[in-house]
């Protein structure tokens, strides 16, 4: 029976990415230990953010827990677990989180080939209010065996090998590209693991939200100005577009890539480098947008040929619906 068939064929994260790396002859099972590894995490993450709304109500969350230790902040815990977690898989050299200043370079018995840039609980600052938030990592590998620096993750986004988020809310979901298309996985939080639920996932050609910050507007430069304009007061008789903003950028990233339209974070007067982190926000999210058909756009060039100096750096976006960004790079174009 085809019901049965499909509940006790359970296509796990791991079993899919096992599948995808038995195309790599030379691949040793590394990439699997990773994956498994941000996984733990992210299932880590998963409990804490369900929990941390109750453990507020009943007065856990307080200042201090039974020892009397000050009790963590969820994007502090949640990066402990996520550095602990990669460092002891033993298959990383380099770490950046937006949680640390420094990168974190492994000590040599625990390096392997892998570089993670990752934003542990991005939009944490919704957690109170109950709003979805992420985690959003991003995977290099390194190109030599001598000492690793921040030059091994200071390179442009084409030169991942994948990326993927993990976003907390109605349910927990983990969308992840290996660089043959974007595959979604759902916690089935009874057998703890990541079932696939989404496979192959394709953004619409165009759509009909724009998903943007619309109290910057006084800040804006000529093209997002013209840009959302055309999107509120279309001149050719289409149907206005719908603003949809959450202010979480996974949460924003995710409804744009199964229904289509266009997420930014432009530039403005105020912060001409836009908001948005280049190597664990915009790299990621732009990967995934063109893995799904979708492209990525920094106002001046395809993101990912953005190429970081400084780990934190940041960059203006506008990324989906190909047909979408195509619009305001033509405006930009335009203003050259
Ligand atoms: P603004 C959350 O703080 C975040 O880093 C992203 O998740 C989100 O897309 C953006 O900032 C929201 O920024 O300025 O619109 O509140």
């Amino acid at each position: 029976h085809e019901a049965d068939a499909y509940r006790t064929d359970l296509m796990t994260i791991t079993r899919f990415v096992l599948n995808e790396q038995s195309k790599y002859p030379e691949s040793r099972g590394d990439f699997t230990i990773l994956l498994s590894n941000i996984v733990l995490g992210c299932k880590f993450v998963c409990s804490a953010v369900n929990k941390a709304g109750l453990a507020k109500l009943i007065g856990l969350a307080g200042e201090t827990n039974i020892q009397g230790e000050e009790q963590k902040k969820l994007d502090v815990l949640s990066n402990d677990v996520f550095v602990k977690a990669l460092v002891s898989s033993g298959r990383t050299s380099v770490l950046v989180s937006e949680e640390d200043e420094e990168a974190t370079l492994v000590e040599s018995s625990k390096r392997g080939k892998y570089c993670v840039v990752f934003d542990p609980l991005d939009g944490s600052s919704n957690i109170d209010c109950g709003v979805s938030i992420g985690t959003i990592f991003g995977i290099y590998t390194m190109s030599h065996n001598d000492e690793p620096t921040t030059e091994d993750v200071l390179k442009p986004g084409n030169e991942m090998v994948a990326a993927g988020y993990c976003m907390y809310g109605s349910s927990c979901m983990l969308v992840l590209s290996t660089g043959t298309g974007v595959n979604g996985f759902t916690l089935d939080p009874s057998l703890g693991e990541f079932i696939l639920t989404h496979p192959d996932i394709k953004i619409p050609k165009k759509g009909n939200i724009y998903s943007v910050n619309e109290g910057n507007a006084q800040n804006w430069d000529g093209p997002t100005t013209k840009y959302v304009e055309k999107c509120k007061f279309p001149k050719d008789g289409s149907p206005a577009k719908s603003l949809r903003y959450v202010g979480s950028m996974v949460a924003d990233v995710h409804r744009t890539l199964l229904y289509g339209g266009i997420f930014l974070y432009p530039a403005d007067k105020k912060s001409p480098n836009g908001k948005l982190r280049v190597l664990y926000e915009v790299f990621p999210m732009s990967f995934l947008m063109e893995q799904a058909g979708g492209q990525a756009f920094t106002g001046k060039k395809r993101a990912l040929d953005l190429v970081p100096e400084k780990i934190h750096e940041r960059s203006p976006i506008f990324l989906g619906s190909y047909e979408d960004v195509e619009e305001i790079k033509a405006l930009y174009a335009a203003e050259e």
